[in-house]
């Protein structure tokens, strides 16, 4: 094992890439992962069905049903998981005492004090999410700019109690925490109107905004989508609405790789991004046709959006989580594929000759640089791959799936 890490450590000197500080590089980035895909996105806020432009399809037994399955197949991924990550928590996810129940505005830290107490106790940040869906006052798919004041209201109110869960989040784990504004809302058919939803949308934001928060304590981003289910027409946050009222107001961006047209890329936007904002954030997914919520495969766009956040010296400037759910698959096993593949993308980036390749282009050598890019892709990652994982006390191999079937056959085959 040491020597296949030996060879591939000398070959990838001699193209002047030091391994050990892509190992380093790599144990030190953190990506957050999204607690939804454990259970389908449903959480423990209500037992109402999913709703507003999102939808899980596939019903793979052996979902998690309440905190404690959750947090054990949590725990079970991370084991698989080498390096380093934090958890994103959705305000749909709240741990209730027994006979406890509050609706989404009137949620408070301490309903979430459980996920503070199981992150610290791994090490890990969290990160949070406001749940503007799957709730009896976004049936209409309008939430933030709804045309009716005091649904409005119920929605900034809800923004608010999650800007103070992200603030206790950060002061109990000691690392800021991303939150991140999401909203369906949009029409189905083309609108009568589309300023006055937008404008009513931007002036809800203003006013979450002005609550007042710690701004290095919590990062507040606002993800734009192109359109969703039912929403196929409009949608009120999108790109330009996102860009826009983020960089007017000084929040983040959060740039979801499946919220765009099908040719757009997420990988061409990020060096834009990062020329105009200290850190952009991304929901690191994989679009397919119209649906943009599948498993994070190693496939040429997440490399790609890889070698731009390493060859922009960008590695803490975009904040990175994934964002998908697969219900028609093994739930622990689509968290472990998606994360690892973030990873080996991150790690192909750091072992790239960057420098010589931008010097090839400017030089007008394009021919070289095809070739040696070409040649590249066979060189022996792998083995850096898994001295990563060893050194992380991971499985580095595809032995990992073994406990996926034996957790799969002693736990999650018996929550019938
Ligand atoms: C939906 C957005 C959003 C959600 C999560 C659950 O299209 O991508 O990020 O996936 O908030
Ligand atoms: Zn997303």
């Amino acid at each position: 094992m040491q020597n296949m890490y030996s060879y591939a450590r000398e070959k990838y000197a001699a193209i002047g890439v030091d391994t050990e500080a892509a190992i380093a590089k790599l144990s030190a980035m953190p990506i957050s992962l999204h607690c939804w895909q454990g259970d389908d996105i449903k959480g423990f806020a209500n037992d109402g069905e999913l709703s507003g432009g999102i939808q899980t399809t596939g019903n793979y037994p052996g979902a998690a049903r309440n905190p404690e399955e959750l947090m054990a197949d949590l725990d079970k991924a991370f084991s698989l998981m080498p390096g380093k990550q934090r958890l994103n928590v959705h305000a749909c996810y709240p741990i209730f005492e027994k006979g406890e129940w509050v609706d989404l505005d009137a949620l408070e830290p301490k309903h979430f004090a459980k996920w503070v107490e199981f992150a610290k106790e791994r090490g890990l940040g969290l990160d949070f999410n406001p749940s503007c869906f799957s709730h009896p006052l976004a049936d209409d798919g309008l939430t933030l700019s709804h045309p009716k004041k005091e649904i409005r209201d119920f929605w900034i109110r809800h923004c608010i109690a999650c800007i103070r869960i992200s603030e206790y989040f950060a002061r109990e784990t000691g690392t800021p925490c991303l939150m991140n504004i999401w909203i369906p809302d949009g029409y189905k058919d083309i609108p009568a109107d589309r300023l006055g939803p937008r404008k009513r949308f931007a002036d809800s934001l203003d006013e979450i905004l002005a609550c007042g928060y710690d701004k290095n304590l919590v990062y507040v981003a606002l993800e734009s989508k192109v359109f969703g289910i039912g929403v196929e027409s409009y949608t009120v946050g999108s790109a330009e609405f996102g860009l826009n009222y983020a960089a007017s107001r000084g929040i983040m961006s959060l740039m979801d790789n499946g919220h765009y047209h099908p040719t757009e890329v997420v990988s061409d936007k990020l060096s834009s991004m990062l020329l105009f904002n200290e850190k952009v954030a991304l929901h690191v997914t994989r679009a397919v046709r119209w649906d943009s919520d599948h498993v994070v495969l190693l496939d040429d766009e997440t490399k790609e959006i890889a070698n731009e956040i390493v060859r922009n010296d960008a590695c803490d400037r975009v904040l990175i989580a994934l964002d998908y759910f697969d219900a028609s698959i093994n739930r622990l096993s689509a968290w472990v594929v998606g994360m690892r593949n973030m990873q080996k993308a991150l790690l192909c980036a750091l072992l790239t000759p960057h420098a010589d390749f931008t010097k090839m282009q400017d030089e007008g050598n394009t021919t070289e640089l095809m070739a040696m890019r070409e040649e590249l892709k066979s060189y022996p990652w792998g083995e850096v791959w898994a001295e990563f994982c060893r050194r992380s006390g991971v499985i580095e191999d595809s032995k990992w799936f073994d406990e996926i079937k034996t957790y799969e056959k002693e736990v999650l085959s018996k929550r019938v």
